[in-house]
Formats: structure tokens, sequence, C-alpha cells
């Protein structure tokens, strides 16, 4: 079993009722009985096209005995049947949008997906909600769009 962190944005549609229906389906779907939830932030687009709507953004840890490739195609299949279509343009408003942060502490390097996730780190709408379920894996110094975050009363899990 490898403990692993999944980033959720959405931008489109009902955002919350969409983190909330993906999280879930990634408990079910991973079977992982380990959980851990962060509060739900509505942060501005960052690198996204212009016009393009506020994210709702969390992070959770759970646990799998899948390996990578196998778990990121769980993650792509829950976002599609969220509404996301498989191919779409950089950045555009998504439904839901799942990364993988970290997979244990493996490094993972291929076409399809490369752990630990390569921006991460300098995300506030990252940083900020991993930073409340794994301090010690979360950097708060220095990040420059912190003030465009924030915290919601919506829970992940109602
Ligand atoms: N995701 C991106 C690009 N920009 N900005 C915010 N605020 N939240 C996101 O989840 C996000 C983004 C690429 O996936
Ligand atoms: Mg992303
Ligand atoms: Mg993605």
């Amino acid at each position: 079993m490898e403990k692993v962190g999944l980033a959720l944005g959405s931008n489109l549609g009902d955002r919350i009722d969409i983190l909330q229906k993906a999280s879930k389906l990634l408990v079910d779907n991973l079977e992982s009985r380990h959980c851990l939830a962060s509060g739900v932030y509505e942060t501005a687009p960052l690198d996204c096209p212009p016009g393009s709507p506020s994210f709702y953004n969390a992070v959770i840890e759970l646990e799998t005995d899948l390996p990578p490739l196998e778990l990121l195609t769980v993650c792509q299949d829950i976002e599609q049947r969220l509404g996301r279509p498989l191919q779409h343009e950089f950045n555009a408003p998504r439904t839901v949008d799942i990364d993988i942060l970290y997979y244990g502490e493996e490094s993972v390097t291929t076409d399809r997906l490369t752990v630990p996730h390569p921006r991460m780190e300098a995300r506030a709408f990252v940083q900020l909600p991993l930073s409340e379920i794994r301090p010690d894996l979360a950097e708060l110094d220095s990040l420059s769009d912190i003030h465009l975050c924030q915290r919601l009363e919506h829970p992940l899990f109602p």
C-alpha cells in the first residue's frame, strides 16, 4: 500500500458538488481505508485562458495498491465520468481535474505521468490545502499567489 496525494480542481459546473463526487468516487474505486481530506478553497485561475472562472481546489491523501499508471487511469476515468472530455484544450475550464501529487516516496517519469507533480511546489492552490493534511510535505513560504486563495466552509465529504 502506498499513500498517494491527489489534487482536485474544478472551475466549470457545480464546483462543490463535483469535488465531493470526485472524492467519493476516488475513495470507492481505490477501496482506500485511509483518507485525509483538506478543506475546499476558492482560488484565482493561474495560467488559464483569459476570462476563466475561479476554481475550487482541495487535496486528499488515500492509499492504494495500484501502480502509478493504473492510478492515473482511475483518475482520468473519474474525470470523464464527471464530464471532462479526454482531449481538452490546455488549461481550459474543466468540471474536474485530478492530479497525482505524490505516490509514496516514488518518482515516476513517463510520457503520461510525472510524479512528484512538477508544478506542485509553486502553487498556493496546492500547497495551502496540502498543508492542512500533510504539513510535513507543504512549503508555504514564498508563495506569490497565497492571497488569491480563500478557504470555504464546504467540506469535501459532507
Ligand atoms: N489548474 C491548472 C492551471 N491553473 N489554477 C487554479 N487556481 N487552480 C487549478 O486547479 C489550476 C489552475 C492546471 O491543471
Ligand atoms: Mg492540473
Ligand atoms: Mg490534470
